[in-house]
């Protein structure tokens, strides 16, 4: 990338900041535009913009994204939001002659019962899981997007697929966010009012696999510099647990000491999702955030910015 015009598209989230950040240390010059500015799912505004910007290379990390409940709640949303975004970015980014582009996917994508752990392989092998099908297909249809203009147009397109990921600017809405940042404000303010219980959604028995933010974003900018291909590549640090698990390590973090209370009346999910990496670590990328040093950092961004200002 050195010397090259880098676009983040999607900046302000919590995956493009990390990867905004980790860019200033790569000899390149990064690009974003503003919501306000250019709305993403208007193909109009997308093209204009990217025939005056003229971007060399492209992160495609905006996303409309959410927790299992926001998935299951909003799937026009999460479907017409993401196919809107991947086309609109990919279509610009062959018509203005982008060197090189990598789409941003997710974990999802992989069939609800694929063997664990999930190889590239599993891809289109299987049914979705019900929550999150509507942003699977959408994942889905970039990842096809990459490999279709790479093989009618010799686009150098990639994707890569993380599995979880948390840290700091995360969403810590109840509603509509991940199960880890939810967990982190649920024990918070469990913890500051002296509740006895911490309420966990579903059985606590699913089984993920968690990646801090920043080490996506070092394993993107790595990726955009060795690979070149039509498979999606799985993100993620090979390490797994229960969410009950999870929670425990949650409290610790917060220093919440009452009990968990399961409400089995909220969905699981998929049983278990844990990424195969091994295509990833045979390029010489492995995380290096411990899921305890990770949670620390993610609670501390919390207290610092969401605490501070309420
Ligand atoms: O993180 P999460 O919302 O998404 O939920 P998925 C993971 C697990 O944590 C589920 C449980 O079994 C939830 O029932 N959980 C327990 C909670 N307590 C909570 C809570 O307070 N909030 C939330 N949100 N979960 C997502 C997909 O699936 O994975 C997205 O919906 C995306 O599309 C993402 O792909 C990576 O892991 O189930």
């Amino acid at each position: 990338m050195a010397g090259k015009r880098v676009w983040v598209a999607g900046h302000r989230g919590m995956v493009g900041s990390a990867l905004v950040e980790r860019l200033a240390a790569e000899d390149c010059t990064v690009l974003t535009v503003p919501r306000a500015e250019v709305d993403l799912r208007r193909q109009a505004e997308v093209e204009a913009w990217m025939a005056e910007a003229r971007p060399d290379a492209v992160f495609l990390v905006a996303a409309t994204v959410g927790g299992i409940l926001a998935n299951d709640t909003r799937p026009a949303e999460f479907l017409y939001d993401n196919l809107a975004i991947e086309a609109n970015v990919i279509h610009g980014a062959w018509t203005t002659g982008v060197e090189k582009l990598l789409a941003l996917g997710s974990a999802c994508i992989y069939p609800k019962h694929a063997p664990q752990p999930m190889t590239e392989e599993a891809l289109l092998t299987g049914p979705l899981e019900p929550t999150n099908q509507w942003y699977a297909v959408a994942k889905i249809a970039g990842i096809k997007l990459c490999e279709a203009y790479r093989r009618q147009y010799g686009c150098d397109f990639i994707s890569a697929q993380p599995i979880n990921l948390y840290g700091p600017r995360d969403n810590f809405d109840l509603t509509s966010s991940h199960v880890i940042p939810a967990l982190i404000a649920k024990a918070h303010h469990a913890k500051v009012t002296g509740q006895p219980s911490l309420e966990i959604w579903g059985s606590g028995t699913p089984r993920r696999e968690f990646l801090y933010v920043d080490d996506l974003a070092d394993a993107l900018v790595f990726l955009m510099g060795v690979y070149s291909g039509p498979v999606q590549i799985n993100i993620g640090t090979g390490e797994e647990l229960t969410i009950r698990e999870l929670a425990e390590a949650v409290a610790r973090v917060v220093d919440f000491t009452g009990t968990l209370a399961f409400d089995t009346s909220k969905p699981d999910g998929t049983p278990r999702k844990l990424l195969d990496c091994s295509r990833l670590h045979g390029m010489g990328w492995q995380a290096s955030t411990s899921l305890d040093e990770g949670l620390r950092r993610a609670y501390a961004w919390y207290l610092e910015t969401e605490v501070a200002s309420s």
